[in-house]
């Protein structure tokens, strides 16, 4: 059992404990040890199974959830768990998962109206049953109607970090039989798109069998939807859809191509293969007049080649011009996550990150990058205990310190993330940020403003001398918040006519700005930089996720200015500044 289930196993303990009102005290416990576990980069089992180590030597994880984990991996079950997934409504889960609920309403939902699942909350909502009960009100009936429309147009999909989760296993899983020759995960996952409907697994073997076999026995398997010859579907327990097929190997080229998609880039190709007087379907390319040799199939190139065309990356296939880039030998150099020598958008333990300055500085030299910008929050996030302009200061202090001790062997930029006031203007004084290397400048309150007022914000912060970038300019956050009303366009006008930078934020829930908005920034000249947003370390590996939407937006390196040099960065963050 891998680490990742195991952690599903906590965090879902936590979520019941949590409805059923245990104290916060014990939920953190359940949901720290699944962070915890699921950072780790060993297995449990293997610690498990050293003489010498003991589980409760990492943080956060005590006696109760080291014996459970010994539990688990014996059994495969946890009493405990088994015991609260048949006292609570599984509904709930769903319903404390609803933007603005959470475990304390849900469960007075449940206790007063005795709602357990969405159907029933949104008609108790409709008949304004819920605005009576203490706690509720008109209004929050209205938030919750509105938050369910949301969730029902995409909490049917995969964020990309969950998909990636479920790949890594589904991998793990399957590549221990013998005669599994070739294992690739194809569809909308493979073109990075930012939520995947469902996994498309690729398999060439000779023993379709054995490899259905195996997924039979994946841990987190629920049910089995279909299983045929070569072909199988099944559903993993959180509701997503698994498809397999298994392939000869002259067809895996083919086969890759077929099921990568997108639909419309297939409909483009198979048309043009028509006009070649070929037939391509998901075993090869045809003749038309030889539909049982092969001309081509065993690798995608030869796909691609048989229509005369180049290869073409898979986050370019959604027909919006890419044979024609193909055609003309216009094709991207696309941007690679190698290309990234450092990010410029960071947490640290001064506001609500996890490590401090000088461990994510330690954690990015060892990615071999050459500099990070420090962007803690400022004052008016007093959840994250946000920077005043004392506290910058002292911070940037350290950072002069810590720079003169690396020697130039790595650079670390004086930033700040700051808020933009819900009335307009910077959170913090003009002659504090006109000593910053780099400012952000972030909505995070006033987000449903109407368009004039927020585009207005967004507007004077760009205009603001010192202010370098716009982060997460949308503030749109997958499944739980649509975007805010701000005119895009005026803010990539402004942005453009000032020099200034749009951020590509690769939080798996943001990848904001999208893959079509990057693409109209870049057309437009406006330089990006494709940030983690970093909380923690292990955030740095969310820059993957950037990269995928930045290859969708057919962006090359020299549109993202942290793939500069160093001293070239340090240049042109200057002369962003100068008036
Ligand atoms: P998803 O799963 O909704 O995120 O999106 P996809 O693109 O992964 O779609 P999916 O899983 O339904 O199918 C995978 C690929 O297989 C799809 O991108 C193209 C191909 N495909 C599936 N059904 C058809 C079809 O009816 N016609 C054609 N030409 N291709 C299909
Ligand atoms: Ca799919
Ligand atoms: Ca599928
Ligand atoms: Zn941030």
């Amino acid at each position: 059992m891998d680490n990742e289930l195991i952690a599903s196993h906590f965090d879902e303990m936590a979520e019941l404990l949590e409805i059923r009102g245990e104290s916060t005290f014990r939920v953190r416990a359940y949901r720290n040890g699944a962070k915890s576990i699921r950072d780790l980069t060993e297995s449990v089992a293997s610690i498990l199974a050293d003489p010498n180590r003991k589980l409760t030597d990492l943080p956060t994880i005590g006696d109760a959830i080291s014996e459970k984990c010994k539990v688990l991996l014996e059994t495969g079950k946890i009493p405990q768990l088994e015991e609260l997934r048949k006292e609570v409504p599984a509904g709930l889960l769903q319903i404390m998962r609803v933007p603005g609920l959470g475990a304390k309403k849900a469960k007075a939902l449940y206790e007063s109206l005795n709602i357990t699942n969405i159907d029933e909350l949104r008609a108790a909502c409709e008949q304004k049953k819920v605005r009576e009960l203490k706690g509720f009100a008109a209004k929050t009936e209205e938030s919750i109607l509105k938050s369910l429309d949301q969730l029902a147009s995409t909490s049917a999909r995969m964020l990309l970090d969950e998909a990636s989760y479920l790949v890594e296993s589904l991998r793990k899983h399957l590549q221990v039989i013998p005669s599994i020759k070739q294992l690739e995960f194809a569809g909308s996952y493979r073109r990075g798109k930012e939520t995947v409907g469902d996994l498309d697994i690729v398999i060439v073997s000779k023993h379709p069998d054995a490899a259905m076999d195996q997924l039979n026995s994946f841990p987190r398997l629920q049910e089995v939807l279909a299983r045929g010859d070569t072909k199988m579907s099944i559903r993993v327990h959180g509701g997503f859809q698994v498809d397999m097929r298994v392939v000869p190997a002259e067809s895996f080229g083919a086969a890759m191509q077929y099921f990568t998609g997108s639909k419309e880039h297939n409909v483009e190709i198979r048309g043009r293969a028509k006009k070649l007087g070929l037939r391509i379907n998901e075993y090869g390319v045809y003749r038309e007049e030889d539909l049982d040799h092969p001309i081509a199939g065993e690798t995608e190139e030869s796909v691609y080649a048989a229509v005369q065309l180049p290869w073409i990356a898979p986050e370019l296939r959604e027909s919006r011009g890419e044979f024609e880039m193909a055609e003309q030998g216009r094709l991207p150099q696309l941007i690679t996550l190698a290309d990234l020598r450092g990010d410029l958008h960071m947490h640290t333990t001064a506001t609500d990150g996890e490590n401090t300055l000088e461990e994510m500085v330690a954690a990015a030299q060892a990615r071999g990058w050459e500099y990070i910008a420090i962007t803690d929050h400022s004052q008016r996030v007093s959840v994250a205990r946000g920077l005043d302009g004392t506290r910058l200061r002292a911070q940037w202090q350290e950072i002069d310190r810590l720079n003169e001790k690396l020697e130039g062997r790595f650079w670390i930029f004086k930033g700040i993330e700051c808020d933009i006031l819900e009335k307009g203007g910077m959170d913090l004084p003009d002659d504090v940020l006109a000593e910053a290397d780099w400012v952000l400048a972030s909505v995070h309150f006033g987000q449903q403003q109407p368009r004039e007022q927020i585009t207005d914000r967004i507007l004077g912060a760009i205009r603001h001398p010192s202010v370098s970038c716009v982060a997460h300019p949308t503030g749109r956050l997958l499944g739980r918040r649509p975007p805010y009303e701000v005119d895009l366009d005026a803010v990539m006008q402004a942005a453009q006519e000032h020099g200034k930078l749009l951020e590509l934020n690769s939080n798996p829930a943001r990848l904001d700005l999208h893959d079509i908005h990057c693409q109209m920034a870049a057309a437009r000249g406006i330089p990006l930089v494709i940030n983690s947003d970093a909380h923690s370390i292990h955030h740095f590996d969310l820059l993957k996720f950037g990269i995928l939407t930045a290859r969708r937006a057919q962006l090359e390196a020299t549109a993202v200015w942290n793939t500069l040099s160093c001293d070239e960065l340090k240049k042109r963050l200057a002369n962003l500044k100068q008036p």
